[in-house]
């Protein structure tokens, strides 16, 4: 040690109540040679992440903290020799750590507008929507973290360079500028779509989306893009359904419930999701875990003068076919008087998109993600079907089910669809009563 050295104790900053905080990654070692402002130890909390940077830069003489200990405020994490020269960050004892709050879970993602209670700054429409939990884990120190919000990126996608794969501001400038050549860390920007002058060819007129337009764009986006989607189709006979429900629905209409096609299609549903509970999951955040919900919340397309909506039918598993029908048409009038409320549109396990009502063969509907699994239905329709050697006329609805196929290979969408058709043929057991 040269007479201009001297030893500096780096301590955690005090942050108010900060006893007892779980270390839970060392990143230097005695004799490494370092930087000011270069993070020692990465703390967690129960609500955030974040590191330690040394005030000063030298060498590392001594630490006194271990993975998986904890520390407290004030507590010295490492003594640094300072060399003439070297930098000093900040105000002695120590550097102040910026945390990185962890946000509470967004809900389950609908078409249409629900608040999200995130921490994170708004996200710009045309960027893919940030990771949240993600994002809170990723392994990057507080000025890493900000930097990479202020460009909107989001650090799930991020390859760390660094030491266990630590995110460096480099690793965040290399994956933008890969995002914006379409080359390497960014994984690809998307190939943009051709500007052109429309005015050039004749009068045009320029109208805004709708506010629901501006919001459920970038969802069904998000979910165009990262979900890989396969979309099966089949045909339910409902001849039966439909005799069944022209028997009951005069019945119903006396109570002022409107009993279409579709409750029990949603009955169906449940009892389809019930059998395959592998339909009634989302992926994790991290995408290696399925979470499997024991409820289901049942959602379905909504057209409205504001545009689609995604109304949610809490606890569809207890209702029977005219408290499931008095809902759909409950929620269906709010929806399109625009009053649904935050609750109403959370908590989906499912989406049913309807086009039955209007016309068509089949779609492709987009799954409501993180769901894994959307029903596309259209317009019942007589066909002629072979039965006992001859052809007769049969009332066959149209599904169309597009699923993620990340978790649902093809064999269980297929055996999906074909138990829906199964179960819609046979629609007395759709009516009895639910316990
Ligand atoms: N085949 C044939 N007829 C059908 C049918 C089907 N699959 N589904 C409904 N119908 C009939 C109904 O029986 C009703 O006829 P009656 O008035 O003679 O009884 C008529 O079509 C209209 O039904 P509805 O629309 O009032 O009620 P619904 O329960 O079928 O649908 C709702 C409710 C909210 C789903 C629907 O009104 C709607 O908004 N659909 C559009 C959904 C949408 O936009 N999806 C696309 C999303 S992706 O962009």
């Amino acid at each position: 040690m040269s007479a201009a050295d001297s030893l500096v104790e780096v301590r955690v900053p005090d942050m108010g109540n900060f006893k007892d905080v779980a270390v839970i990654d060392v990143l230097v070692k005695p004799g490494d040679r370092i930087e000011a402002e270069m993070p020692l130890v990465t703390l967690e909390t129960e609500k955030a992440t974040m590191d330690v940077p040394s005030n000063v830069g030298g060498v590392i003489e001594k630490l006194h903290v271990a993975k998986g200990g904890s520390v407290s405020a004030g507590d010295v994490v490492a003594t640094v020799r300072t060399t003439e020269g070297a930098g000093v960050a900040a105000a002695a004892p120590a550097a102040a750590v910026a945390p990185t709050p962890t946000p509470a879970p967004a809900p389950a993602a609908v078409f249409a507008p629900a608040p999200a209670p995130t921490a994170a700054p708004a996200q710009r429409a045309d960027l893919p929507p940030v990771n949240e939990p993600g994002f809170s884990r990723a392994y990057a120190g507080p000025s890493v973290r900000k930097f990479a919000r202020e460009l909107g990126v989001d650090l799930t996608r991020v390859k760390g360079s660094g030491v266990k794969g630590r995110i460096s501001h480099e690793d965040v400038k290399a994956f933008v500028k890969g995002a914006m050549t379409g080359s390497g860390a960014g994984g690809g920007a998307l190939p943009a779509v051709p500007v052109v002058d429309f005015a050039a060819f004749g009068p045009v007129e320029t109208q805004p989306l709708s506010r629901i337009q501006r919001i459920s764009g970038p969802r069904l986006h998000a979910s165009w893009v990262n979900v890989p989607h396969v979309t099966q189709f089949d045909e339910a006979d409902i001849t039966e359904l439909e005799a069944l429900r022209t028997t009951l629905k005069d019945g119903a209409a006396e109570r002022g419930i409107k009993l279409t096609p579709l409750a029990f299609i949603v009955r169906a549903c449940v009892k389809a999701l019930q059998t395959f509970p592998i339909f009634n999951a989302s992926l994790d955040a991290s995408g290696a875990n399925l979470v499997l919900k024991k409820y289901v919340n049942i959602g379905f397309a909504a057209d409205t003068p504001n545009g689609l909506m995604v109304p949610v039918l809490h606890e569809a598993g207890h209702k029977d076919i005219y408290e499931v029908a008095r809902q759909l048409g409950e929620l269906s009038a709010t929806a399109r008087a625009g009053k649904l409320s935050a609750q109403q549109m959370q908590g989906g396990c499912f989406t049913i998109s309807s086009l039955g009502g209007i016309g068509g063969t089949a779609f492709t509907p987009i799954i409501n993600a993180p769901e894994v699994a959307i029903l596309g239905v259209s317009r019942s329709a007589h066909k002629p079907v072979y039965r006992d050697g001859a052809f007769v006329p049969r009332l066959m609805l149209p599904l169309s089910l597009s699923y993620d196929h990340r978790v649902i290979d093809g064999a269980a969408a297929a055996r999906f669809t074909s138990f829906l058709a199964e179960t819609l043929a046979h629609p007395h057991a759709l009516i009895e009563a639910v316990p």
